[in-house]
Parts: structure tokens; C-alpha cells; sequence
């Protein structure tokens, strides 16, 4: 409490707040940036609020724009407050450091204290919810305009996988129904989640009817700059297919390699089998049944797979009632 406390008597002192967030947005870190900007300004309407950041996402363009401004004459008498980002060499905004005071307000692993303030939550599953929980204890003084509700429901429902990862709990759940209180259109709001390119439905067409398997368990699909083109995919949009090869019976690993310029971007998932000690090995890392890695030779690949199909035989040999 003495760091919510902390970070909401500092909002009440300063006249010009400036939100911040990582580069290659996704609708946490988009959804908690919004969602933060709107309360406080529907809050304190006399207030200056910003977000800014240069790194754009279509698909959440519907949660409403950020903003652009020069805050060059505004930076150094700011509070800015960073969301969403455990790294300060991920923030997008070159500036963020100019701030009178820095805060940081995050849920991923505690890595690096880059702010004046630090509040990290890991026990909570999206900084959306960091963000709710804080409106839940300022309530008397908080608005919850439905922009902001919006955003934050979007921020809980992506990084939970639509609420079905780990982390998900009744308090998170009280966390949607409340925003969902605001009256707020979740059928739209799904509409606009599920939306797909053509191009990138194409590719899954193909990733279905092509992708590999392991001798004990794993499913796997190597996405070459080639097939990128050919399908006229970005390098995001191909790793957000990975979980097309989810739920296939008896196979509980299942990975995606996309190559990239120089290295190959793995998006490693699993269900009941933990693969984020593997990814460690490969210098990632995540959550137990959902990481990712970077791979540097394309050799590589083989050796993972057969890491992958060894946790796979294990798990089966120790669990036989699992299929
Ligand atoms: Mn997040």
C-alpha cells in the first residue's frame, strides 16, 4: 500500500503527467497506457495527462490514439510514469529520463529498477491489473471513464490469453466485472481482438497442412524469411500463429521458429509440460507454459526440438493418464 499511496500523492502533485510504455506495443501495454491516461484525466481535469510513444498497433486502434506533442518544454517539470516495461532499453520515448520524477509500474520479472519509484507487481498477470487494483484503492477520488475501462479490460483479456493463463484468479475476474460494470461492449471488443489479415490467414492454412512433428510429442514450424514473403507476413504477425499447432492430441509442445535478419525468433507453448527452463537455455525465458528465445544458427532448431521431445517423453512417462 505505501507505494500505491506513494505514486497516487505524487499524480495529486504534479500538474503535467506523461505516460510512457515499451517499443512494439501489445494490448497490455497500449490498454494500461489508455487506460491510466483517462482516469487520471477524467480525474483531474485541470491537469496536463500525455501518452506518448513512436511504435503504433493497428489492430488497437480502436482503444483510441496517443498522443502527439512536443513536450519539449513540458518534459522537465513532469512526472512520467513507464508502464508495462521491465527494461528501460525498451521504452519508447527517447526522453523518458528528463522527467522531474520517474516512475515505473510493472508486472514482469523485477530485472531493473530504472525509475526513481519502482512499483512491480509479479503477482499480478497484466499491468492492466496493476492499473485496476490501483483504481479499486483510490476509488472515492478515481474516475473510471468507459474509454479507460475499455482499454484496461483489453490490457487483462491479451496477456492472460482471453483469462485461461496461470495468473488468472477471482481477483482478476472481480477486476473485468468491474470495468465491465462501466457498461463497456466486450462483443466488440472481442471482434476487434479476433481480427486476422488474409495474409496472415493464408499462412495458417499452410501451417496447418505443414507443420512437423517430434518422435514423443512436440509440434513445431519453421517459418523461413522465404515463406514470410511468399505469404507477405510480418515477423510479428507469423510468431502470433503459434498457437495454430496448440491442442493437438498428444502433442504438448509445440514451437515456432521465425527467422528474422540475423537470428531466429522462437515462440516455444506447452500445456501441462513447463518449457520456460528450456528457453532459459536459449537465453529467453517467460512463463512456465508459454516463452520465447532467440536462436543465433539455424542448427539449432534440431537440437531444441529433440530438448523439447525429451521433456515431452518424461512428462508422458510420469503422467500416463495424459494423452
Ligand atoms: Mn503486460
Amino acid at each position: 500500500m505505501k507505494e500505491k499511496q506513494q505514486i497516487f500523492d505524487l499524480i495529486k502533485q504534479y500538474d503535467d503527467i506523461i505516460i510512457v510504455r515499451h517499443i512494439r506495443p501489445d494490448g497490455d501495454c497500449i490498454g494500461s497506457t489508455i487506460g491510466l491516461r483517462d482516469i487520471l484525466r477524467a480525474s483531474f481535469p485541470h491537469k496536463q495527462i500525455y501518452s506518448v510513444g513512436n511504435d503504433d498497433s493497428q489492430y488497437l486502434a480502436f482503444l483510441g490514439a496517443e498522443d502527439v506533442v512536443d513536450l519539449t518544454n513540458v518534459i522537465a517539470q513532469a512526472l512520467v510514469i513507464v508502464v508495462d516495461t521491465a527494461t528501460s532499453d525498451r521504452i519508447d520515448y527517447a526522453f523518458w529520463k528528463e522527467g522531474q520524477y520517474t516512475i515505473k509500474i510493472d508486472h514482469h520479472l523485477r530485472v531493473e529498477d530504472y525509475a526513481d519509484l519502482n512499483y512491480v507487481r509479479e503477482d499480478l498477470p497484466a499491468t492492466a491489473a496493476i492499473i485496476t487494483d490501483f483504481w479499486f484503492s483510490f476509488k472515492e477520488e478515481l474516475l473510471m471513464p468507459q474509454s479507460a475501462a475499455q482499454a484496461l479490460f483489453v490490457g487483462l483479456v491479451t496477456d492472460t490469453g482471453r483469462f485461461k493463463y496461470r495468473g488468472v484468479n477471482s481477483l482478476v475476474m472481480r477486476m473485468a466485472a468491474e470495468l465491465i460494470a462501466t457498461d463497456i461492449d466486450i462483443v466488440d471488443i472481442y471482434a476487434h481482438l479476433y481480427i486476422k489479415s488474409k495474409e496472415s490467414f493464408h499462412l495458417q492454412g499452410y501451417v496447418l497442412n505443414h507443420y512437423r512433428t517430434s518422435p514423443h510429442g512436440v509440434a513445431y514450424m519453421f517459418i523461413t524469411k522465404r515463406l514470410q514473403k511468399k505469404f507477405k507476413v510480418t515477423i510479428e504477425e507469423a510468431s502470433a500463429l503459434v498457437n495454430t499447432l496448440d491442442s493437438i492430441k498428444g502433442y504438448l509442445v509445440w514451437i515456432f521458429f521465425v527467422q528474422g535478419k540475423e537470428k531466429i525468433r522462437v515462440r516455444l507453448r506447452s500445456r501441462f509440460v513447463d518449457v520456460n527452463e528450456l528457453a532459459g537455455e536459449y537465453g529467453g525465458g517467460g512463463h512456465r507454459q508459454a516463452s520465447g528465445a532467440t536462436l543465433s544458427h539455424r542448427r539449432q532448431i534440431k537440437e531444441m526440438i529433440a530438448k523439447a521431445d525429451l521433456l515431452v517423453k518424461q512428462y508422458k512417462k510420469d503422467h500416463p493418464e495424459v494423452f
